[in-house]
């Protein structure tokens, strides 16, 4: 039997939880903070062609995550100029959208606390010649134009490109029963 403060802060914890509009939460419109952070991480056509979807979702299965969104699509170029905005002046940009355009990827939006920070943590560096093994890009890829999964880099980032990538009622809420395994 819980107590009532203890069954309170389960119900806030589930609200809180349950709410996909981007980012908002109900009780106070606070931004998905601690444990309801969320991150836009896709596994790329590289990676979706090198059979690598099982090993990558394992690792931040396994880390503890909450995985609250998931496709398998084959995004438009309008889409990824769009996601790569911040890049348009570069000069690998267009190669960038069309490899990202070229076959089907696994969009994510994951969940928990800091996952924003630590997905980028597990993902290494951009190019994978600097990522260190043990990282995703360390272990599983060579040139830095095939890294095989792209992480949202800030909280500001995941925000935008969860609500580029996703409706809102694509987004599940889900109470995870190892959650009090997970934190405190
Ligand atoms: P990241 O994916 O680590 O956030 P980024 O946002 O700087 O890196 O760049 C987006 C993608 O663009 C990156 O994953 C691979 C590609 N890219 C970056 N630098 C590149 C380069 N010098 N040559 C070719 N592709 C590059
Ligand atoms: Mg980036």
């Amino acid at each position: 039997m819980l107590s009532p403060g203890r069954a309170l802060a389960q119900l806030v914890s589930r609200t809180l939880d349950c709410d996909p509009s981007l980012q908002l939460v109900h009780l106070n419109k606070a931004p998905c903070t601690g444990v309801n952070e969320r991150t836009f991480l896709a596994i790329k056509p590289d990676g979706v062609q090198r059979h690598l979807i099982g090993e990558i979702i394992r690792r931040f299965e396994k880390k503890g995550f909450k995985l609250v969104g998931m496709k398998l699509m084959q995004a438009s170029e309008d889409l990824l100029k769009e996601h790569y905005i911040a890049l348009y002046d570069r000069p690998f940009y267009s190669h960038l959208v069309k490899y990202m355009s070229s076959g089907p990827v696994i969009a994510m939006v994951w969940q928990g606390l800091d996952v924003v920070k630590t997905a980028r943590a597990m993902i290494g560096e951009t190019n994978p010649a600097d990522s260190r093994p043990g990282t995703i890009r360390g272990d599983f890829c060579i040139e830095v134009s095939k890294n095989v999964i792209h992480g949202s880099d800030s909280i500001e980032s995941a925000q935008r490109e969860i609500s580029l990538w996703f409706h809102a009622d694509e987004l599940m809420c889900w109470a995870d029963s190892t959650e009090h395994w997970i934190y405190e």
